[in-house]
C-alpha cells in the first residue's frame, strides 16, 4: 500500500472545496489516514518547495501557501500517488481535463497558476519527505 501527501491549498479551503476534494478521494476508494487544518509556516513551506527555490514562481507560491488555512491529508491506497495526480489533473487549471479536480473546479480567469486547489506528492520519495515535514512521527 502506497501513501501520498494531499493539500487542499488556501484557495480551495477558502472556497469551501475541502469536502468536495475529500469526497472524490474517498469515492475513488482511497483511505484518509490523517487530516489536519492549519496555516502553513514559511519554514516548512521552504522545505516542502525546496526543488522550486530560485524559480520565478517560488516566492509568490510560498506567500500564497502561507496566506491562510489549508487542509493537509495523508491518503493511502494502491498506486495512490499516480491516482491522486490523475484525480487532480494538470497543474494549470485551464489545461486540466474536465472530470479532474482542477479541470472541474479550477478558476483561471486572471489567477496565478499556484491557485490550483490541490497539491499531491509526485513520487514515493517525495511523499515520504513531505509527510515527514508536515506530520512528524508519521
Ligand atoms: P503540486 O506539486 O502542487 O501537486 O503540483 P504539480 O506537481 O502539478 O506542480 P509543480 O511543478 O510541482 O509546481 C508546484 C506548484 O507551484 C505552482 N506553480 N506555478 N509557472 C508557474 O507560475 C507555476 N508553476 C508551478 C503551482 O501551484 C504548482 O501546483
Ligand atoms: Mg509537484
Amino acid at each position: 500500500m502506497e501513501r501520498t501527501l494531499v493539500i487542499v491549498k488556501p484557495d480551495g479551503f477558502a472556497r469551501g472545496l475541502t469536502g468536495e476534494v475529500l469526497r472524490r478521494i474517498e469515492a475513488k476508494g482511497y483511505t484518509l489516514d490523517t487530516l489536519q487544518i492549519m496555516t502553513a509556516d514559511r519554514e516548512r513551506l521552504a522545505q516542502h518547495y525546496a526543488e522550486h527555490e530560485g524559480k520565478p514562481f517560488y516566492q509568490p507560491l510560498v506567500d500564497f501557501m502561507a496566506s491562510g488555512p489549508a487542509t493537509f491529508a495523508i491518503v493511502t491506497g494502491e498506486r495512490v500517488i499516480e491516482g491522486f495526480r490523475a484525480l487532480a489533473g494538470a497543474t494549470d487549471p485551464t489545461a486540466a481535463a474536465p472530470g479532474s479536480i482542477r479541470g472541474d473546479l479550477g478558476r483561471d480567469w486572471g489567477l496565478p497558476v499556484q491557485q490550483n486547489i490541490v497539491h499531491g506528492s509526485d513520487s514515493p520519495e517525495s511523499a515520504e519527505r513531505e509527510i515527514g515535514i508536515w506530520f512528524a512521527g508519521h
